[in-house]
């Protein structure tokens, strides 16, 4: 297979500076007549090649004149055309079948709809063109189609014309004046309704918003549009953004790949990042509306206005993107919690992609399918990247810095280099070093050792780093790592200031005057750096400051650590302390000047795979058995409290303020360690929850809760809420996927049964997430010992590979991680990845993630 290397690249031959695309739009077939004005990039010989996939050309034109057959040829999908001038018109006419269409990549039908995704390589599905993203083109695009049908046509930038054809049919056409790549191109036709608004930009342009869903959902659609709007606003405040057309549409859709894409213009979104009320809609599925809403609105400037020179840049718009929008939610939320949340997940999906065969760098050095590198790494670890750079600066360079990236990128392809760049011309700051973030794989670990000498009254912080080999990079060098760091004094319980400590040598060491008595050494305070920290401290200490520490990420991560080290240590037999555990809850359900939200995170248990993360050999049943007795044991213990805390917080209205929020997440958690207890009416309470709830938060809680058990509330909460929802697509989801999540030994069984349900689909990738994908990130229960998980999701990427191959690659990763395991699973683990590699016709996306898995 075609391996495509970064430093390969080479500017574009020809470039495109102008399009014009004329659908006749069709379910069941499409006719694309594409005419693009060509004109020769410097001075060389080579002849136009248009990148096609499982196109065949109707009828190619050159400046007016139809091609005969030996002037063009196809190859691999490949349009190559001799031309003889520097500038040429050159036209194609295609015919697709957006029916057939089960990849959704391309042109695709989805309910009743038209729709297009173009990103990463789409676009040569719908015409040939010179599909790379340093491939800028004005685009005027015309489409016709059946008007009871498909009453809405929408592309990008802004309407201009349309009207009224004979048999039914209509037009519409749409110019976009902002040059772009053609991933960013993006149609819709449909019979969709609209929630419309307007909003003001800081120059006071009036710009008309749109959010275009089935008429049904549109009372659903308005915690998406208070998002779109703050997302503007905080832009304008925040980066100085201003938005660019006359109109901003969204367009949500129940088929997609992923969760949303930024086309310029005309957003297109799983529909489940756009629909939210409190019938259907938990706190987390609002706050991802939110931040996918902002997060595709701000791709406006950080991925369209300055977007990707090559595939190898994808963190350039991704991390700064993701950065973007994690600030953003942190400013309409609790930057506490939204800090604690982005770790997790870091931690849940980066470090373990870091740690395993598919460890990349967040610019990677080769592909052999870009769709597979929309990964963790790039988004989630790149994010992390822009925050240490940010951080390194301060606000006010950081925005110094951001404004000449822009100002000097604007309409351009850039790259990673180029953004570092701007930050160190803007923010005056030598990255150097820094920019090895961009080239190693790998977490890097860090020890901190403190050492008190009492003779000197001083203390001693010893920092040393390494980072682990990973495929094809064996060895690393020493990173430059932000460490903010403070030393508590245990007397007073306050420290003397935080400071950055730059860790950028193997081995260093920092000394501190002035300690008679040793302090608590807290550090990577906030997360300062996406390192693992390895520290000398006691168990005392790390209570000691989840009890004091004034930053709340290290609060909570001297709580987790508490909790990790009894579990660990349980894990392998040792003698722990469960009762410090106990007691650190204690003290933080009970302190009053904590907020809510807060408290939830950092009472609740380290997960089971965090835990696996730990071992040197996975083991999942000592995990689960160890954390489901410690859990057993808070509830038991701390019972009254519980009961105590799920009454109190219950409430008498539904609100999505942040106080409201917390108290449901803390009221959630109250009901998991409650049902935990033993208590006899555990099951009682939690399905009185389910009943009783005018919001999914808690009825999907409590549903999670009980699903975990073997009580009969069990069944009978199921069978309710699979009638209450078995009609609504996103909804139904939840209830594959709280079943897929259970923490109960018959979950292995119960996934197989579920696949077979009647409303079980592979070709939607929402329920095959919330099935598969739940299953796979379910340790125990994928993980169980017959092995049959494993070939659950084997047979499922099977099957799914021949439909739609971008989401059948993205179940390998749990598969691919065998070398954690002890050798009986590894063993079944590698025969199923086996397997899959030996079916006939597997996609170029499986293939490379099912044989890196298995190097
Ligand atoms: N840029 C798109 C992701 C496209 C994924 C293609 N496989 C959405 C986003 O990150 O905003
Ligand atoms: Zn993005």
């Amino acid at each position: 297979p075609h391996i495509v290397r970064r430093q390969d690249y080479r500017p574009p031959d020809w470039l495109v500076p102008d399009i014009a695309l004329d659908f006749a739009l069709d379910a069941a077939a499409t006719r694309v007549h594409a005419t693009l004005s060509v004109t020769r990039n410097g001075d060389h010989d080579r002849p136009l090649r248009l990148d096609g996939d499982g196109l065949l050309p109707l009828e190619i034109r050159v400046d007016g004149a139809v091609l005969a057959a030996d002037q063009w040829s196809l190859d691999g999908g490949t349009l190559t055309i001799a031309l003889s001038n520097s500038a040429h018109m050159v036209e194609t006419f295609v015919e697709i079948a957006p029916q057939g269409n089960s990849k959704l990549m391309g042109l695709y039908a989805s309910g009743g709809l038209l729709c297009t995704q173009c990103e990463a390589e789409g676009f040569r599905r719908i015409t040939f063109f010179p599909d790379r993203p340093d491939v800028l083109s004005r685009y005027s695009v015309r489409m016709t189609a059946d008007k009871a049908l498909y009453p809405v046509l929408l592309a990008n930038g802004d309407p201009v014309e349309q009207g009224d054809l004979p048999d039914g049919r209509h037009w519409a056409r749409w110019n976009d004046p902002f040059p772009k790549p053609c991933y960013l191109f993006a149609l819709v036709a449909g019979d969709l309704a609209c929630n419309a608004d307007r909003f003001v930009t800081m120059s006071g342009r009036e710009v008309q918003l749109g959010i275009w869903v089935r008429e049904a959902d549109l009372p659903r659609t308005a915690h998406a549009m208070q998002a779109l709007k703050n997302s503007m606003a905080w832009d304008e405040r925040v980066y100085g953004r201003e938005y660019d057309l006359d109109v901003f549409n969204i367009v949500a859709v129940a088929d997609f790949n992923f969760g949303a894409m930024e086309n310029k213009g005309l957003n297109i979104f799983n529909s489940r990042y756009i629909l939210a009320d409190p019938e259907t809609a938990t706190d987390i599925d609002y706050d991802g509306v939110e931040g996918v809403v902002a997060h595709e609105y701000f791709h406006n400037w950080s991925g369209n206005r300055v977007t990707c020179r090559d595939w190898f840049q994808l963190s350039l718009k991704e991390g700064f993107t993701v950065f973007r929008d994690q600030n953003f939610s942190a400013d309409m939320g609790s930057h506490a919690v939204k800090r604690i949340e982005d770790v997790r997940i870091l931690r849940a999906a980066q470090f373990q992609e870091d740690s395993g065969p598919l460890a990349h760098p967040v610019r990677p050095e080769s592909y052999m399918e870009i769709s597979n590198f929309y990964t963790a790494t790039i988004y989630n670890k790149g994010a992390e990247l822009i925050r240490m750079m940010a951080l390194m600066l301060g606000p006010e360079r950081f925005r110094a810095g951001t404004d000449l990236y822009f100002d000097r990128h604007d309409g351009e392809a850039a790259t990673c280099e180029d953004f570092v760049r701007a930050m160190e011309d803007g923010g005056e700051i030598d990255l150097a070093q820094f920019r090895l973030w961009y080239e190693q794989a790998g977490t890097p670990h860090v020890r901190a050792l403190l050492s008190h000498d009492p003779a000197t009254q001083s203390v001693t912080l010893l920092l040393e780093q390494s980072v682990p080999p990973t495929p094809g990079q064996p060895e690393k060098r020493p990173m430059a790592i932000p460490l903010r760091t403070a030393l508590f004094d245990p007397e007073t319980g306050q420290h003397r200031g935080d400071e950055l400590l730059m860790l950028t040598e193997a081995r260093q060491s920092v000394t501190f005057a002035g300690w008679p008595t040793a302090p608590i050494l807290s550090i990577n305070r906030g997360f300062s750096a996406p390192v693992i920290v390895e520290t000398n401290r006691s168990q005392a200490d790390l209570a000691f400051l989840s009890a004091h520490d004034d930053d709340p990420f290290a609060r909570y991560e001297a709580m987790q650590q508490l909790m990790v080290n009894v579990l660990v240590g349980r894990i392998g037999g040792q003698p722990v302390d469960e009762d410090a555990v106990v007691a650190a809850i204690r003290d933080t359900v009970t302190n009053p000047l904590l907020d809510p939200a807060f408290i939830a995170e950092a009472i609740r248990l380290p997960s089971e795979a965090y835990l696996g993360d730990q071992m040197a050999v996975v083991d999942p049943d000592a995990i689960h058995a160890a954390r489901d007795a410690l859990q057993r044991r808070i509830g038991a213990e701390l019972e009254p409290l519980w009961r105590d805390m799920h009454g109190k917080t219950k409430a008498n209205a539904f609100a999505l303020s942040p106080a409201a929020k917390g108290a449901r997440k803390l009221r959630n958690t109250a009901l998991l360690y409650l049902a935990a207890s033993g208590a006899a009416d555990g099951a009682t309470v939690a399905f009185g929850q389910f009943s009783e709830a005018d919001n999914m938060t808690e009825r999907q809680a409590a549903l999670a809760t009980l699903a975990n058990g073997a009580s009969a509330e069990r069944e009978a909460a199921l069978d309710i809420f699979y009638n209450r929802y078995r009609d609504d697509a996103l909804t139904l989801d939840k209830w594959f996927q709280t079943q897929a999540f259970a923490f109960h030994p018959d979950t292995v069984d119960l996934v197989e049964e579920l696949g077979r349900h009647k409303d079980f689909t592979l070709a939607n990738p929402n329920r095959v997430r919330a099935l598969y994908g739940a299953f796979a990130g379910n340790q125990w229960a994928f993980h169980h010992k017959s092995g049959k998980g494993y070939r659950l999701v084997a047979d499922c990427i099977v099957a799914l590979d021949k439909l739609n191959p971008q989401t059948a690659a993205r179940l390998v990763p749990p598969l691919g991680r065998w070398r954690r395991f002890d050798e009986a699973r590894a063993a079944m683990m590698r025969a199923e990845l086996q397997r899959i590699l030996l079916e006939p016709g597997l996609s170029k996306d499986v293939t490379e993630q099912v044989s890196k898995s298995l190097e």
